[in-house]
């Protein structure tokens, strides 16, 4: 009778140890973090510390947990935001920010001969503290006005420019990284003047928009 009593007391308690470890084990489960976007995922550097048309992009994560989320934080630090920027549920379990990216942030590889992206970390954490800290948001920042993508800034863009607003073919740009006026379109007498006015340091044309 004793041994049975004894085996009981024995069963009851691994099963409580059994409970408390799959609790704790569920509590200390970090986020998963999936589907990093960023829309549009190229901006141009914003040159003029004013984001206008094409200098914005928005930053997009979706975040689960068998816990409550209690901040879904982004490191905007290598494009002159916040190094813990919030970002704001905005349905379910999407989170969202958008940004700008300060002017002289473009990282340009001469021996990839390409822009380098910008890998924005994501810090996701749960109500017990526990973060996922795995994934980043891809975010490619051009120099603002350099239209024939090559790292530079200069006549051969405005140049370029010409060809592609008088339709010549093979001439194909990036509006965002062209509209240099910052007023939503790209054409010649705005645009190219602008850009040519600024390469070639004509007072007044010292700033890109
Ligand atoms: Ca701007
Ligand atoms: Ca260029
Ligand atoms: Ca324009
Ligand atoms: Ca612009």
């Amino acid at each position: 009778m004793k041994a049975i009593k004894v085996a009981i007391v024995v069963s009851v308690i691994v099963v409580i140890l059994a409970a408390v470890f799959l609790y704790i084990s569920f509590i200390s489960e970090p986020p998963i973090v999936i589907n990093a976007m960023a829309n549009p995922h190229i901006i141009p550097d914003d040159t003029d510390g004013v984001p206008l048309w094409g200098e914005t992009s928005t930053l997009y994560i979706t975040v689960t947990d068998n816990s409550d989320i209690s901040s879904v934080t982004i490191n905007l630090s290598s494009i002159g935001g916040l190094k813990n920027q919030p970002m704001r549920n905005i349905e379910s379990n999407i989170w969202s920010v958008t940004t700008n990216a300060s002017a002289g942030i473009a990282r340009w590889n001469g021996t990839m001969n390409d822009y380098v992206p910008h890998q924005l970390l994501v810090n996701a954490t749960d109500e017990h503290g526990n973060s996922n800290t795995s994934v980043s948001i891809k975010l490619t920042v051009l120099k603002n006005g350099d239209v024939n993508w090559n790292g530079e800034v200069n006549l051969c863009d405005a140049v370029y420019l010409a060809n592609y607003v008088r339709n010549v073919p093979g001439y194909a740009v990036l509006e965002c990284i062209s509209d240099v006026t910052g007023d939503g379109t790209v054409d010649f007498q705005n645009d190219f003047l602008y850009l040519a006015r600024h390469v070639l340091g004509v007072p007044g044309y010292e700033i890109l928009h």
